[in-house]
């Protein structure tokens, strides 16, 4: 090992533990251990500070669709840097960057969708967004639809509202959240079905089941009080959960019938994760208003975006006042010009056909392939280059292991100690790497996961 990058090493460890707070960390514990330094990254790899290297099965934290290192990104926002490094649209102005993001975006995104805001994350275009549904039906005098409902275990976001909107609970009590006026509908996770209690039900039965708890809770509440319905097309943090077929028609059909705004959260089912350029196009969703943010500059720099339906971009683009609303940063031409040439990579290489034709049938056959008949495997599940692989006490049974999230944290112990990144929700290993992961790097992770299942397997003693 090198001693000067050791020692630099523990000096990085030493003043992050003395001076930042990381995100969804136990601070004492992470700065007794010694936080991970990444130094640099290239393609689908990582590496430490150490001289370690990594392959990262979740493109960082979703959003590297690209993978690292890409130089056509790295110029186009140099040239942007040196050419306009920053104006805002407040004051009745524009800049060629956000003005052609906005119009490219409204040929990628579902019919309809031909207006865009812009803002910095995810959680800030979800905030929006609530913002922009209590307006339309403010400017329809419709005041009262004022509810926002969305699901257990969705993630959308750490703002005070998209906290509140986000079901999975562990986010809420020390933030005294939901805010009022927040409710949630069941999730249409048939994994755990039986365990919930929903019996041996098939899984497209279950599909019209749970969507009709949506309708069931906004004739509970009143649809003249419920404002909109928000949903991940396919559920990510909360457990990479894919919905039955018969879902997403149902839920289209009651948010019609309730006159219930649909929003479509695609901050990780956008730009191309599931083999087409969004989610809702996979799964025939028709939002009323979508979000997306982390794939849109394939993580390079902070950006997201609001894009409007037609019936809600007509109210707003129309209103005849000023919509109060933006950011400093709304449409930050250094990041829309890294935005606009990481869509232009992505098309150039063709990413979203790869992964629909050919590395996301792939990874998911391979991952099949490897964990058939596993004595811990009860389900591979995944569509395009998004998987989760659930680990069980007892692959027959669909039931999880009693103290929830002891074997997940192991088995992902046993992938960082392999050098792969891999997330554990709960009990269950999850992959989402860069769209531009090779077939031999597949098989490199999908190695380091089986091995590390093993491993983990044969502490439980079922191997
Ligand atoms: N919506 C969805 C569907 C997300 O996955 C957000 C909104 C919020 O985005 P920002 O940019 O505000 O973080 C997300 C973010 C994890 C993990 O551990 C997932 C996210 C963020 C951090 C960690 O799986 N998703």
């Amino acid at each position: 090992m090198n001693t000067r990058e050791h020692n630099l090493t523990k000096h990085w460890q030493a003043i992050d533990a003395a001076h930042h707070i990381h995100p969804f960390s136990d601070t004492a514990a992470l700065n007794k251990e010694g936080a991970r330094v990444i130094t640099r990254a290239d393609g689908v790899y990582l590496w430490d500070s150490e001289g370690k290297k990594i392959i990262d099965g979740m493109s960082g934290l979703w959003c590297v669709q690209i993978g690292y290192g890409n130089k056509d990104v790295a110029e186009a926002g140099y040239e942007a840097l040196q050419t306009l490094p920053y104006y805002n649209h407040f004051f009745k102005t524009t800049n060629p960057y956000t003005a052609e993001l906005a119009a490219k975006l409204a040929t990628l995104l579902p019919d309809g969708h031909d207006r865009v805001l812009f803002a910095s994350s995810g959680s800030e275009a979800n905030d929006s967004a609530l913002k922009l549904i209590r307006y339309y039906w403010n400017l329809k005098k419709k005041p009262q639809k004022k509810i926002h409902l969305s699901r257990e275990l969705s993630y959308h976001g750490v703002t005070m509202a998209a906290a509140s909107l986000s079901g999975l609970t562990p986010m809420h009590p020390q933030f005294d959240l939901p805010l009022a006026g927040f409710e949630k509908v069941p999730t249409p996770y048939w994994f755990g079905a039986r365990a919930a209690g929903y019996g041996d039900i098939d899984a497209e039965e279950f599909g019209v089941l749970i969507a009709g708890k949506l309708e069931e809770k906004i004739l509970e509440l009143g649809a003249d009080n419920v404002a909109s319905f928000s949903a991940e097309p396919v559920q990510g943090a909360g457990g990479v959960i894919f919905p039955p077929s018969t879902y997403w028609p149902e839920i289209n059909r009651i948010c019609k019938k309730y006159d219930v705004l649909l929003h479509a959260d695609e901050v990780i089912t956008g730009f191309g994760r599931t083999g087409e350029w969004f989610g809702s196009q996979t799964y025939g969703i028709e939002p009323d208003i979508l979000t997306m943010a982390k794939g849109l500059s394939s993580g390079y720099l902070p950006i997201s975006a609001i894009s409007l339906g037609t019936r809600v971009g007509d109210a707003i683009a129309n209103a005849n006042e000023e919509l109060v609303h933006g950011y400093t940063y709304s449409g930050h031409p250094v990041a829309c010009a890294v935005a606009l040439k990481n869509l232009e990579v992505i098309q150039r290489l063709k990413l979203v056909p790869r992964v629909k034709n050919a590395i996301g049938p792939y990874m998911q056959r391979r991952l099949r392939e490897a964990f058939a008949g596993h004595p811990i495997v009860g389900e591979v599940r995944g569509l395009g280059l998004l998987a989760a692989i659930e680990l069980v006490p007892d692959p027959a049974k669909r039931a999880f292991f009693p103290e929830i999230g002891n074997v997940g944290a192991l088995c992902r112990n046993y992938c960082f100690g392999s050098g792969l990144i891999s997330r554990a929700i709960r009990d269950t290993m999850v992959l989402a790497p860069p769209l531009i992961v090779s077939e031999s790097e597949i098989e490199e992770i999908i190695a380091k996961l089986k091995a590390a299942v093993d491993n983990t397997a044969r502490d439980l003693k079922k191997m």
